[in-house]
């Protein structure tokens, strides 16, 4: 048996980062990408020091319980509310995630998507699909402008950032946002972004696109209260995560036209989608996909495996989400020497 690091890769991932993982650690992988339950999981990490997973899996007090010897997760997501990242602390688990590679085409999917829901691009396609288009009309699928009107984005971190600045330099568009904290002034101007609360924002703003982390508090942040603030030419956006927004009193509200329409790329309880979503003409639906361009998926990856690559040859984890406990992470440290 080689003394090598033993790594469980959770879902199938590029086979030439399982390859590189291979030079390193010896590698149980999930070519057949395998939807584990918790409790397959545990039993394929009761004997792995490291762990490459997605926002699939859930990291919690139960499953390192099960995981003497990990001391590493490395997750192929910007997002980590996966994580329970207080108990991995506590248990002396290193955690990463894989921020920056994907924000610039995060940002563009986030753009396509107000873009494709306020211009009712999939809408107007299934029409054209279905043999409906018989002959020009005035009003044929009239949607609303995007460029010149006023953005609103609710979690300003790098990807809102980016979207701030496609919407500013790009479409002349007025900025609105809203964040626990502000901007420094510099990034501010950056974006041509101006702070404002949230209720002021969904009340003023033409199109509102969500771009922060998922959090306790964060759920049902857009719910039958806020949706009532927006105005009935209003569209809403979530790229965000599932649960931030209330996805039932959001299909009521699109249903009797409240507002105008929405474009979610995330749901409550992926990837199952609230019947009503499915039914309504006016809510464009893409399955989590805002990240995904072959070059960034390759690059999120990367980042995971180097993580874990960094972090059992001593440089330590290159983005870290927390700090363990140090006695717990010898302790499990320990497990592990053969
Ligand atoms: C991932 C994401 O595709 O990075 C994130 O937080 O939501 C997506 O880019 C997804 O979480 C799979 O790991």
């Amino acid at each position: 048996m080689s003394n090598k690091p033993r790594i469980l890769v959770a879902r199938a991932i590029f086979p030439d980062i399982v390859d590189l993982l291979r030079q390193h650690f010896e590698v149980e992988d999930n070519p057949d990408d395998i939807l584990w339950n918790p409790a397959e999981l545990a039993a394929r990490l009761a004997d792995k020091d490291g762990a490459f997973t997605t926002g699939s899996q859930r990291i919690d007090a139960a499953l390192m319980a099960a995981a003497p010897r990990l001391r590493v997760v490395a997750n192929m997501a910007v997002g980590y509310n996966n994580f329970d990242v207080e108990a991995m602390s506590a248990a002396g688990v290193q955690g990463t995630n894989a921020p920056d590679v994907l924000t610039e085409t995060t940002a563009d999917f986030g753009f396509a998507l107000l873009m494709a829901t306020a211009r009712r691009i999939t809408e107007s396609e299934h029409y054209l699909r279905a043999g409906r288009w018989t002959e020009w009309r005035y009003d044929l699928f009239a949607g609303a402008d995007i460029h010149g009107s006023t953005l609103g984005i609710i979690g300003m971190g790098r990807i809102g950032q980016g979207i701030a600045r496609r919407g500013a330099h790009g479409f002349g568009m007025q900025v609105l946002y809203h964040n626990r904290s502000r901007l420094a002034p510099e990034l501010e101007a950056r974006c041509k972004a101006r702070y404002l609360g949230k209720q002021e924002l969904l009340r003023t703003a033409d199109h509102v696109v969500l771009v922060l982390p998922y959090t306790p508090e964060a759920r049902h942040l857009i719910a039958a209260a806020e949706l009532a603030l927006m105005k009935p030419t209003a569209t809403l956006v979530n790229i965000a995560r599932g649960g931030i927004v209330d996805d039932a009193a959001l299909a009521a509200a699109l249903r009797e036209r409240r507002i105008a329409a929405a474009g979610l790329d995330v749901f409550e309880g992926e990837p199952r989608v609230h019947p009503d979503l499915l039914t309504l003409p006016n809510v464009v639906l893409t399955p989590h996909i805002a990240s995904s361009t072959v070059p960034t998926r390759r690059a999120m990856a990367r980042l995971a495996a180097d993580n874990l690559i960094a972090f059992f040859d001593g440089r330590g984890p290159l983005t870290p989400v927390n700090t363990p406990q140090a006695r717990a992470a010898a302790a499990r440290s320990s497990q592990g020497l053969e």
